[in-house]
């Protein structure tokens, strides 16, 4: 029987999770974070023109930051989203294993919880297991992680390993106080733009 409550006390709090993962990352990145909780967690870590929140598209960091992949293959993408949104679009997975951008990671931050909606469980407290799905999917590098030793183990392959990768970090179902990007779609995609493109990036 599935233990609904087992995420109330996962050792990895989310947003030293974030800090972690940004604190690592190269000039070179761009990162698209997913809707809700992620957004909030990487602004408090250090939001940056580099960073494109999606404020509320569910079940669309997965496509997007394939796409940006694709098309900026010099840089390194990262994909940070919730367990809710990625189940929303799992799909995406058997796409990205076929289309195997080496540049791009995805990171699943997995409360077990719709967070932003009242905490309800998703699947993945009960039997789903996401990273086995990236796994059947064709997505060769692909993990769990559970506690601190497991998290140092695996920063490397998120944002310096050959990917496509897909990384399930249980994160403890928390509240914690928002912290929230700039809220206007159009001033976040220009300054995406610009942080990748230079000038040019505004017409
Ligand atoms: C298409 C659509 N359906 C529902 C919502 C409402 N909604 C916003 S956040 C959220 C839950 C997100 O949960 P998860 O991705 O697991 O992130 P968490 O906040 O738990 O880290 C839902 C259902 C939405 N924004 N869009």
């Amino acid at each position: 029987m599935s233990d609904l409550t087992r995420a109330d006390s996962f050792p990895l709090r989310r947003r030293e999770v974030a800090q972690q993962i940004f604190d690592s990352y190269g000039d070179d990145f761009l990162m698209i974070t997913g809707l809700g909780s992620t957004n909030w967690d990487f602004t408090a870590a250090g939001d940056c023109p580099s960073i494109f929140p999606l404020w509320g598209a569910m079940g669309g960091a997965l496509p997007m930051a394939l796409g940006l992949a694709l098309a900026q293959p010099d840089k390194r993408i990262l994909a940070a989203t919730g367990d809710a949104e990625i189940l929303m679009a799992l799909g995406c997975f058997a796409t990205v294993a076929v289309q195997a951008p080496p540049n791009l990671s995805i990171v699943v931050f997995d409360n077990e919880r719709y967070g932003e909606t009242g905490m309800q469980a998703t699947a993945t407290a009960h039997t789903t297991d996401l990273a086995a799905i990236a796994a059947a999917s064709g997505i060769l590098v692909t993990g769990t992680v559970r506690d601190q030793v497991e998290l140092d183990a695996a920063l490397p392959l998120m944002v310096k390993g050959k990917g496509p990768s897909v990384h399930v970090i249980k994160v403890r179902a928390e509240p914690l106080p928002f912290v929230l990007p700039p809220k206007d779609g159009a001033y976040l995609k220009d300054r995406f733009r610009l942080a990748l493109l230079g000038d040019d990036g505004i017409i």
